[in-house]
């Protein structure tokens, strides 16, 4: 029996029918593999998936840095979504950087029964007084839907009171299946009323970051680069991202995807309406950063740019060289197994590769089909009634604004050469006989860990400590462990001294645990035998 066999074996027959369909073994051959994501956890599992406000307010809307987003709800979720992902930011042009606050209407028990709405206009009230922000946003918590707060109509009202612009998320923490939800939602609103809303015109080699959050300092490194190549960036989107930056989106001639899972309806309703073009990119890794910067450069067909963007990569590559050769040898042959959330267990295989490990198990905790499959899949992926439940917008090309920048004849040349207007997913990317899992539960972990015997386990801080107390290095991909930055040239080499520390420095192998020698449970029987 595999190892997916084995694991899923001691499964009722009828928790086995579902996830097996989640889980695959990298098959050799060309035949497109399908595996099943983007559904309901099954009651009772253990898993590490997050909720809708957790995707919208937390991932995409909190590192907004200009603009001031309250949570509307019991101070919990406003709590935990307050400074726990390590999206940097530093002010912007009005000097304001609110992106370490953390605002919140904290309800309580009166305001379920008689309504919180007097409560939340309260908060924006004094979140104008107090910070006088040029855009507020409000993000919804469970009770609020379940009480039929009305907050669509308390920031219409705010609106005309305090003259500037007050969005409202109806961003539930239980709608949808995971926090993948709460990003549509969030990709919505700013696509109704924030991006490409300004009046700048076209501007030369300009482009938009999309899915790029700026953890522990990436997008800061990645923008250093682009720089340096020529390219001016008009946004990003969000990390260190600006309202008012969004709104000249259109100005653009290209996007770039990095986080394709978190962004992809953005990436496609800005081609819709404004006719620009995307490109799926990877950061994370030296030759998959010089090849994002190769496709960009064709993209544009630019010779200037093209030579200056060979010189960075020459230089870059250079100044890097000695160390990833070093850490390389120290690297080599480990084996590597990765549980991120919708797009970091695919580009982090990339780093890996540099250091010659293997990726032994990749998994995603809310990734669609096309984040596995490719954007192929995602022509039968059927709508349920949980992706129903999520607003589809529709735009239309904008009449002043729309500008299409190839000929239909360049666009088909280039989309041979380059990720053009498509993503080609994780599987394509895995060695034979490497484990896929989607929705990696709890169980699951430490089964595969114990069976697979990775080196290394990448992943976040609610399964991070199963694997480093059971022997094996673990390192967030989230937060980074509080280092960074891992993107671009300069990143891979924090990398690869992060990962060298830890495998050279195996403390919790040497850990016995207590149980190993000591009887855990001492008691005596109670009452008459
Ligand atoms: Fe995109 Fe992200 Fe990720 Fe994501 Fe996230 Fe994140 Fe992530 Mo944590 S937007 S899908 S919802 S790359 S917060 S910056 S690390 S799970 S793999």
């Amino acid at each position: 029996m595999d190892s997916k066999g084995r694991v899923l074996d001691k499964y009722s027959a009828r928790v086995f029918k579902n996830r097996k369909e989640h889980v695959l073994v990298k098959e050799s051959g060309d035949v497109p593999q399908v595996i099943a994501a983007n559904t309901r956890v099954i009651p009772g599992i253990m898993t590490h998936r997050g909720c809708c406000y957790a995707g919208c307010k937390g991932v995409v809307l909190a590192p907004i840095k200009d603009v001031a987003v309250i949570t509307h709800g019991p101070i919990g979720c406003g709590f935990y979504s307050w400074g726990t992902r390590r999206n940097k930011a530093r002010p912007g042009e009005d000097g304001k950087n609110f992106v370490e606050y953390c605002l919140s209407t904290d309800m309580q028990e009166a305001d379920i029964v008689f309504g919180g709405e007097k409560k939340l206009r309260q908060a924006i009230k004094e979140t104008v007084e107090i910070f006088d922000p040029g855009m507020i946003m409000v993000c919804s918590t469970c009770p609020v839907g379940l009480i039929g707060d009305d907050i669509h109509a308390i920031a219409a009202e705010a609106e005309e009171l305090y003259k500037r612009p007050v969005m409202a998320f109806s961003c539930e923490g239980y709608k949808g299946v995971s926090q993948s939800g709460g990003h549509h939602i969030a990709n919505n609103g700013l696509m109704k009323r924030v991006l490409g809303t300004g009046s700048g015109t076209r501007i030369k080699h300009a482009i938009n970051i999309l899915g790029e959050y700026n953890i522990g300092g990436d997008g800061w490194e990645i923008g250093r680069i682009l720089k340096k190549c020529g390219y001016h960036v008009v946004s990003v989107m969000t990390g260190d991202g600006s309202f008012k930056e969004m709104q000249e989106a259109h100005t653009a001639e290209l996007n770039i995807v990095q986080c394709h899972r978190s962004i992809n309806y953005i990436a496609e309703m800005l081609k819709t309406k404004f006719g620009t073009d995307w490109i799926k990119v990877n950061f994370i890794g030296v030759d998959s950063t010089a090849q994002s910067l190769r496709d960009m450069a064709l993209y544009f067909g630019d010779q200037e740019l093209i030579d200056q963007t060979e010189a960075v990569i020459a230089e870059e590559m250079e100044e890097v060289a000695a160390d990833m050769e070093y850490y390389r040898t120290r690297l080599k042959g480990k084996t590597a197994a990765l549980y991120v959330g919708g797009s970091r267990a695919h580009h982090y295989q990339k780093l890996l590769q540099n250091f010659g490990i293997d990726t032994i198990l990749a998994g995603y905790e809310f990734a669609h089909r096309d984040d596995y499959e490719g954007s192929e899949g995602k022509a039968d992926i059927k709508e349920d009634a949980d992706s129903k439940n999520i607003e589809t917008i529709t735009v239309n090309p904008d009449p002043e604004k729309y500008h299409l920048r190839l000929t239909p004849e360049q666009f088909e040349d280039l989309k041979t050469r380059i990720p053009l207007d498509t993503y080609s997913g994780m599987i394509h990317d895995m060695k034979d006989g490497a484990v896929i899992v989607d929705d990696l539960n709890h169980f699951e972990t430490e089964e595969f860990l114990k069976l697979l015997k990775p080196d290394i386990f990448f992943s976040g801080i609610k399964d991070k400590y199963v694997a480093q107390k059971g022997g094996i290095l673990s390192r967030q991909l989230h937060s980074y462990d509080y280092s960074g930055p891992y993107a671009g040239f300069k990143g891979a080499v924090n990398f690869g001294k992060d990962v060298t520390m830890g495998i050279y420095t195996p403390a919790w192998g040497f850990v016995t645990p207590p149980w190993k020698h000591t009887p855990m449970l001492v008691g005596t029987y109670g009452g008459d035998i």
